[in-house]
């Protein structure tokens, strides 16, 4: 039980030095909306929180897009430089998907917009797989990234509905470990299985 208070704490807190969520923008050239949400995530969360509100990590289809997107919601300093798009070559090294479908990038060819920063994809210790924003080494270009937890921007089709929190959201993941974690110390105290510390 004392474990699961540390971890609830421990993301109270997180939550607590997370900086104010953007308010949604809307872009006219796409008539899609955009919002950057500062309660951190690795990727793979985020993309699930994204889906769960009815959108999707935000996909960057033209040079006004991006520029759109970086110069109202992109350019972040917390908590420190990275916020995560919807793209991935997690499936497979080298080859660049957006969460919705398309490939654009194929091992050094561009096959849709791509404004990747000068060194980058550089897929770093081999293990970088997350597309975002990186404003400490680049102003709106791209970068590949460890799957750490950072902010993250939600594009949406049609004019977003009232959203729960995400700190809800990671309430909602973490219940289950939760009631995993309770079942097994429950185990443990049967002496069905060995406590290992
Ligand atoms: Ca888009
Ligand atoms: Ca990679
Ligand atoms: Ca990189």
């Amino acid at each position: 039980m004392k474990k699961i208070l540390i971890v609830l704490s421990l993301l109270l807190s997180l939550q607590g030095i997370a900086q104010a969520d953007s308010d949604w923008v809307y872009f006219s050239e796409t008539g899609h909306y955009y919002k950057r949400f500062d309660t951190v995530m690795t990727w793979n969360d985020a993309k699930s929180y994204a889906e769960s509100i009815g959108g999707y990590l935000a996909t960057i289809n033209s040079e006004n897009e991006n520029t759109f997107l970086f110069n109202n919601i992109g350019n972040i300093t917390f908590p420190d430089d990275v916020v995560w798009l919807g793209g991935t070559d997690e499936a497979q090294e080298g080859v660049w998907k957006w969460v919705t479908g398309e490939t654009f990038w194929d091992n050094g060819t561009c096959l849709l917009y791509c404004n990747w920063g000068s060194v980058e994809p550089n897929n770093y210790q081999g293990n970088q797989n997350y597309l975002n924003y990186n404003s400490h080494i680049y102003n709106g270009q791209w970068d590949d990234e460890f799957n750490r937890s950072t902010p993250f921007i939600v594009e949406m089709n049609s004019a977003p509905p009232v959203t729960p929190e995400p700190i809800s959201f990671i309430l909602f993941l973490t219940g289950g470990a939760v009631l995993g974690a309770r079942n097994l110390l429950r185990r443990r105290k049967s002496g069905f299985l060995p406590a290992q510390e």
